[in-house]
């Protein structure tokens, strides 16, 4: 079936969360649904918010631009728009707009009839953001512990905020992400060469198939784990780079609030060595 043939065919009412068939439609290419309404919304409403605080601060300069959260003075109450209240607007408009992209994405999957792995995959990374903005504030007891709307300027709280913990690369947290992060990026190079390695054959020569690649890997590892094991790796792996981030960075402070490299003390307190 040609692709568009099939895009009509499978274009049909139903698999909405909310609301029936009221926006149960498509514009174009694409499907809106309620949560298309109220991501449009919430994008608008946050972008323009971006825009009146870059309207309202010190530069145009794009790298430059900062939207700060309030001051550690305010805790978890609501602070004046241009001490960090537009910070807190902004941030409820973010996971407003991402929550909807997520719940959108449910709904186009349970009208395709296909399983929840794109929306659990996409969860994964909004978990990411919203530990860093609200639930590590929240657990720490002030908004602005959340981290700055600003090209340089949230690479400034990056830094400063692992230096916070003196050498935040000890942190066996943030090993596991970064290892798994860069295992992510080997098995993708390992998945996108040998799919293409196999699809570009010689001119005048039969595109490879999977026992091709099985057996590449098979001759040089003694093992494959095949063509579906490849996405699963890799699916397993990204969110486990993820997740992985969320925890190294919910831990410090809430659990840990001295640097990360006195954490490994327990391995030099172990009795063995006395
Ligand atoms: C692999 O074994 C495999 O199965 C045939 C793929 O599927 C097409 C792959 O893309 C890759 C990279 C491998 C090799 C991976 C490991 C972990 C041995």
């Amino acid at each position: 079936m040609a692709m568009l043939s099939f895009e009509a065919k499978y274009r049909v009412r139903g698999g909405t969360l909310i609301g029936g068939d009221l926006f149960d439609f498509w514009v174009g290419p694409f499907y809106v649904g309620f949560f298309g309404v109220t991501a449009i919304f919430f994008i608008v409403v946050g972008t323009l918010l971006c825009v009146w605080g870059a309207a309202i601060g010190p530069t145009w300069n794009v790298w430059q631009i900062n939207i700060a959260p309030p001051d550690l003075k305010y805790g978890l109450g609501l602070a004046p728009l241009r001490e960090g209240g537009l910070w807190q607007l902004i941030t409820i408009s973010a996971v407003g707009a991402f929550v909807s992209w997520a719940l959108r994405q449910v709904e186009i999957s349970r009208k395709l009839g296909m399983g929840l792995h794109i929306p659990y995959a996409y969860g994964v990374a909004v978990l990411a953001y919203v530990t860093l903005v609200v639930i590590r504030p929240v657990l720490l007891g002030a908004w602005g512990h959340g981290f700055p709307y600003g090209i340089l300027s949230h690479l400034d709280w990056v830094s400063n905020v692992g230096y916070q913990y003196l050498h935040f690369h000890y942190n066996p947290l943030h090993m596991i992400a970064v290892t798994l992060f860069f295992t992510t990026t080997l098995a993708l190079s390992m998945h996108g060469s040998l799919i293409l390695s196999v699809v570009n054959p010689r001119k005048g020569e039969a595109v490879k198939t999977s026992e091709h690649e099985n057996t590449f890997f098979r001759d040089l590892l003694g093992y494959s784990i095949g063509a579906i094991g490849i996405h699963r790796l890799g699916l397993a792996l990204s969110l486990g780079a993820g997740i992985f981030s969320a925890l190294c960075i919910v831990v410090s402070g809430p659990l840990w609030t001295r640097g990360w490299p006195e954490w490994w003390d327990w391995w030099l307190n172990l009795p063995i060595w006395r």
